[in-house]
């Protein structure tokens, strides 16, 4: 049976690119592969962008990402769901990965370079991160690896290392997969500026009040060809086109498509169309999440059990890579 493993970072609030780019797919597998299916709130990772990251939020953010997960539908009791900082084996195989992972392999990660750009001095950590998503991963033998297309090169960067350690060391590791969820590979942002990022703040949370997501709709770029209402449109080259098909019913789709290349509906109604989706598939996430809010006990027992059901895999394969790499044993 596959292994499945996942992560996603604690570096703000979840938005609608990490919910069909990644966690709706958590939730998919995880109706699969029961507790062969592993997800992780990688805390380790947020301090790597010191742009994205504060000492005192990163516990609160990682409750909260907890949190967001369960109420888009993760079942703790069906899968395996822990922080990654409660599971010390994860920061030991990486360091036993940096030294079979060339830095010239790691320089020309793409979001390697878009990150350490905008950083005046750029920590050692923000170069090694794919280096700790490897380990996260291989530390279960998973094979299978829910994420968005931005992730695509981190883990074929993942199965070069396993590859590597394979070949030096005899073999153990399994050369895992990416799984992309379907027309949801790369969400843009509401700026229109590339990706939805939460570094860039240009997103859409999926816990965010409604109103404050049409507070961002409503300005939200269209087809630039669209300058007066009468004008026709192309809404495959709108954001809010994109967004219809993400959360809008068939017929909604059918109705928004053919109206704005006809001029028929303006940009405030077709927008004011999706809102309706938009609280048709949040609403029932964010009562779940304001739930969960309330019993944060709860949240925390759940990441305690999944730490440690994720320990008893994690701690024979460090065991044997221990072994492989030729450490004394006591
Ligand atoms: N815009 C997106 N479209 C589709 N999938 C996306 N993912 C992120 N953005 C999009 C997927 O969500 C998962 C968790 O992401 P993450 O938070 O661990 O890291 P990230 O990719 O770096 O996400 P952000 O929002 O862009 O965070 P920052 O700004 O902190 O870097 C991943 O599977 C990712 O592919």
């Amino acid at each position: 049976m596959p292994r499945v493993f996942s992560g996603i970072q604690p570096t703000g609030d979840p938005h609608i690119g990490n919910y069909f780019g990644a966690m709706k797919n958590y939730v998919r597998l995880g109706e699969e592969y029961g507790k062969n299916s592993i997800y992780c709130v990688v805390d380790l990772h947020a301090p790597t962008n010191p742009n994205a990251y504060d000492p005192r939020q990163l516990a609160a953010r990682t409750l909260e990402m907890a949190v967001a997960n369960m109420a888009a539908g993760l079942d703790p009791e069906k899968v395996i769901f822990f922080a990654q900082s409660h599971v010390p084996e994860h920061t030991e195989l990486a360091w036993l990965f940096t030294v079979i992972t060339p830095v010239g392999e790691l320089e020309r990660m793409t979001q390697y370079k878009d990150k350490a750009q905008k950083l005046e001095s750029t920590p050692a950590g923000l170069l090694m991160y794919p280096v700790l998503q490897a380990a996260d991963i291989l530390l279960y033998k998973a094979d299978t690896v829910p994420v968005g297309e931005d992730q695509v090169q981190h883990i074929e960067l993942t199965r070069e290392i396993a590859r590597k350690f394979n070949h030096q060391f005899g073999e153990m590791f399994p050369e895992p997969r990416a799984v992309l969820a379907k027309d949801a590979l790369r969400i843009p942002g509401v700026d229109g500026q590339g990706k939805m990022s939460k570094s860039k703040g240009n997103t859409i949370g999926i816990l965010e009040p409604l109103d404050s997501i049409w507070q961002k709709l409503r300005p939200a770029p269209t087809d630039p060809a669209r300058v007066r209402r009468t004008d026709p449109g192309d809404p495959d080259k709108c954001l809010i086109g994109d967004y219809h098909k993400l959360f809008s019913d068939l017929p909604t789709i059918e109705t928004v498509y053919e109206g704005c290349r006809t001029a028929g509906i303006g940009c405030v109604d077709c927008k004011k169309m999706l809102m309706v989706g938009i609280t048709r598939e949040l609403t029932p996430i964010q009562e779940r999440a304001a739930e969960l809010r309330a019993d944060p006990v709860r949240v925390r027992d759940v990441l305690a059990q999944g730490a440690k059901e994720a320990r008893q895999i994690a701690a024979p394969v460090m065991e044997e890579a221990r072994e492989k790499v030729g450490f004394l044993k006591l």
